[in-house]
């Protein structure tokens, strides 16, 4: 009976030690900082120049001491991909096609495997980033969210990633606002995330103008939050 009282005694001993140890489950989440495709193509003089791209460096690389986990994806096509009009002879750039049953604007040759277009910009503090996602290597179908290939079948490996650090959150800056960064964020949402859009830390393609407009309409109708990088430079 004694050995009885001694072991219950025990186990609620290490109950209450474990739980004092255990982060239980986390209210508060975990957010991470995703950097999209900071890559020389999509900046001023690149083959997909966003207009004002090079402005957005510094306050990414401000950004990346307020979180504890930061990655970033880089846009890595093989050479004659298939959002490329050079690969479709009688298209231009601008042009939608239909790539293998999916709607397709046709880009200028950019962010090429190896090339220089395709680094990420020196500029940019990498000294944080944990991982780097590549994306669009499928000459096939495009890629602008950082997580699942334009036909949702192909899989960076992000999500299992953020997801087995404990993610609940992430914070997306990054090139383009109207492309890589808006799929980005809807597809974290998707998948369960919050998300979080800094739209002073991204620059648009805006291929059509008010493009900009419209992608942070539909950023906000899908859930994702926009906002601003002040709230997170803020002590915190
Ligand atoms: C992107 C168009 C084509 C982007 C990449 O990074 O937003 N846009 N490839
Ligand atoms: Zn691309």
């Amino acid at each position: 009976k004694r050995n009885l009282v001694t072991g219950l005694l025990a186990c609620l001993f290490l109950l209450a030690a474990c739980s004092g140890t255990d982060p239980g489950p986390d209210r508060e989440g975990r957010s991470a900082l995703i950097i999209v495709d900071v890559q020389y193509d999509f900046l001023p003089g690149g083959a997909l120049a966003t207009s004002g791209g090079d402005e957005i460096i510094g306050l990414i690389n401000a950004l990346q001491a307020q979180f504890d986990l930061v990655v970033a994806t880089q846009d890595w096509h093989p050479p004659g991909h298939g959002s490329f009009a050079s690969a479709h002879p009688g298209h231009r750039v601008g042009e939608v096609i239909e790539l293998n049953g999916l709607r397709q604007v046709l880009w200028p040759d950019h962010a090429v495997q190896h090339s220089r277009g395709a680094q990420l910009a020196a500029a940019l503090d990498q000294q944080r980033i944990e991982r780097v996602f590549r994306k669009g290597l499928n000459p096939g179908v495009d890629s602008y969210s950082g997580f699942f290939d334009n036909d949702r079948r192909g899989d960076t490996g992000m999500r299992d990633y953020l997801i087995s650090r404990g993610v609940t959150d992430v914070v997306v800056v990054g090139l383009a606002l109207d492309y890589c960064v808006k799929y980005t964020a809807l597809d974290a949402r998707r998948i369960g995330l919050g998300a979080t859009v800094l739209v002073d830390a991204t620059r648009a393609v805006n291929l059509n103008p008010g493009d900009a407009g419209k992608t942070l309409d539909e950023l906000r109708a899908a859930g994702v939050v926009v906002s601003d990088s002040a709230v997170y430079l803020k002590e915190g």
